[in-house]
């Protein structure tokens, strides 16, 4: 239950300081540390900017291109405090792709990251919409056009008194087929995300401290950076460059203890520990964007004594709603709804199948798909329930297992062959390090399986590793769905929440 006026930002910091956590450490990135109270201010002196000097008015979409630092979540906090409806973007996208972003979303101010102004200038000048990019200075010394005219403004702000279901974030998703969608998600959303999934399953407590790979340019990052440590009084530590690497050493010197990020770098983790690397501060590693291959949850319980929270969210849904938890858990199972959430198998026409069969994954709950001006709203939500593009299985016992996204089954020789299974059994082969498998066209079989490989460090990539590959799935699994083709990758093409852009692989045949 949420009062009717509801500025999800204030909740995050003038709450927060008013609940007394005004000392409490809330962002650590660039080298430093921000308190509750600073950030307050900051975000109120940005907001002040926004409003008085820009002319913001509630419901102005205002878009923000930053990588992930302290910045980039005041700017957030202080454009939602101004009523506006934010769209948080990635560093990486072009002038074309920040283009369409503006049109859809009719975006009127950009604040950039002065480190990254070329491409979102270049959109501007073709813009019917957009008509202002002011840079911040990302990192510690602000310096730039916001910071210095954020110094001459109050810390005190009257936010706008936005309506518990005004929508506060536009979060776009070019899902794995590459055709960008915005999401709507109100105010009450963010709050529904933090007291649902991070209260019930992370249980999050204000001595958190919150690392991760994922950009808060995604729902996924927003989330588990931003909103789930400040909902709770606790820490995140932000990386602009969140390299498994860079993120072992994070953990390491802030002694994290929630870790947000895919399967591969939790990999790398793995073999870190073994090299000495002490990652024993974290209490939840969350892994989402891929499926989590049994063999690393397995080794993860080996190794630190505590599952890893297998769970899939969608930008869509704006967060988690299916999970592992601490006390329940299972290899290769995505676990159960999150509380408030209900998830179900279904067959084309909408009915549940059987327990065992797949068929796609139908969730309803507090939080769902909004498209803006978008048809395709109706292939998602039919009769209340979101329809998302993957397919699973749901157990006698009631886990939910993923089977494949829709469009990754592959139908060889009239065989249905579903790609993760084949990819399930090449990582459970040492030499593999991450792999993604497709359906190529064949003349005489349809299709052939077709596997992209990236090897682990050292392995040679040449025909006598194709063969002991090809061995190794038909030992595992049915031989028919051994991999017929296989190609050696330096790296796979993924989105920025770590999902690998199968589509794309297919583009290249
Ligand atoms: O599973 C995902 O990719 C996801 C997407 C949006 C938000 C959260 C998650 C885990």
């Amino acid at each position: 239950d949420y009062p009717d006026y509801l500025n999800a930002a204030v909740e995050l910091t003038d709450a927060m300081v008013a609940k007394g956590f005004g000392d409490h450490t809330a962002l650590i990135g660039n080298g430093r540390i921000r308190t509750y109270k600073e950030l307050t201010d900051w975000s109120n002196r940005i907001a002040h900017v926004l409003v008085e000097d820009h002319g913001i008015k509630p419901g102005n979409r205002v878009l923000i291109r930053s990588a992930n630092n302290p910045a980039m979540v005041a700017c957030w906090l202080a454009a939602t405090k101004a009523g506006a409806v934010v769209v948080n973007t990635m560093p990486m996208l072009r002038a074309g792709e920040l283009a369409k972003i503006v049109d859809k979303a009719e975006v009127v101010l950009a604040l950039c990251d002065t480190r990254l102004m070329d491409e979102i200038v270049a959109c501007a000048k073709g813009s019917r919409f957009l008509k202002k990019v002011i840079g911040f200075d990302g990192t510690a010394n602000h310096d730039a056009e916001l910071d210095r005219a954020a110094l001459g403004k109050p810390v005190r702000f009257e936010a706008v008194q936005t309506g518990r279901d005004d929508v506060a974030l536009l979060g776009f998703t070019s899902g794995t087929t590459g055709e960008p969608k915005a999401t709507m998600h109100f105010h009450r959303d963010l709050m529904i995300i933090a007291d649902g999934y991070a209260r019930e399953v992370l249980k999050v407590v204000p001595e958190d401290v919150f690392v991760g790979s994922p950009p808060l340019a995604f729902t996924f990052g927003l989330g588990g950076l931003a909103v789930f440590p400040l909902r709770f009084g606790a820490a995140a530590a932000l990386l602009e460059q969140a390299t498994p690497p860079n993120l072992i050493s994070i953990i390491q010197q802030y002694k994290a203890t929630v870790c947000f990020t895919a399967p591969t770098a939790y990999r790398v983790m793995l073999k870190a520990m073994e090299e000495g690397a002490d990652l024993s501060s974290l209490r939840a590693a969350v892994s989402a964007g891929e499926t989590l291959p049994a063999p690393v949850y397995d080794e993860w319980i080996a190794k630190t004594g505590k599952p890893m929270l297998d769970g899939i969210g969608a930008t869509e849904m704006l967060h988690i709603f299916l999970t592992n938890r601490f006390d329940d858990h299972r290899p290769a199972s995505t676990g159960k709804p999150v509380a408030g959430y209900e998830a179900r198998v279904v067959d084309e026409s909408g009915d549940e199948c059987p327990r065992g069969t797949p068929g796609r994954l139908a969730v309803k709950g507090p939080t769902g798909c909004r498209y803006l001006a978008d048809d395709r709203q109706r292939n998602y939500v039919r009769n209340g329930w979101n329809i998302t593009g993957d397919t699973f299985v749901q157990t006698e016992d009631g886990y939910f297992h993923f089977a494949a996204r829709n469009d990754d089954m592959i139908v060889s020789s009239g065989y249905n062959i579903a790609g993760p299974e084949v990819e399930a059994a090449l990582l459970a082969h040492d030499d593999v390090l991450e792999c993604a498998v497709i359906g190529t066209p064949d003349e005489a079989r349809g299709q052939i399986v077709a596997a992209h490989v990236v090897l682990t460090e050292g392995v040679r990539p040449d025909e006598a590793t194709v063969l002991r590959l090809q061995e190794h799935v038909k030992q595992v699994i049915a031989p028919y769905k051994y991999p017929r083709r296989i190609v050696f990758t330096g790296a796979l093409p993924k989105t920025a929440t770590g999902k690998i852009q199968r589509f794309r692989l297919r583009e290249k045949h």
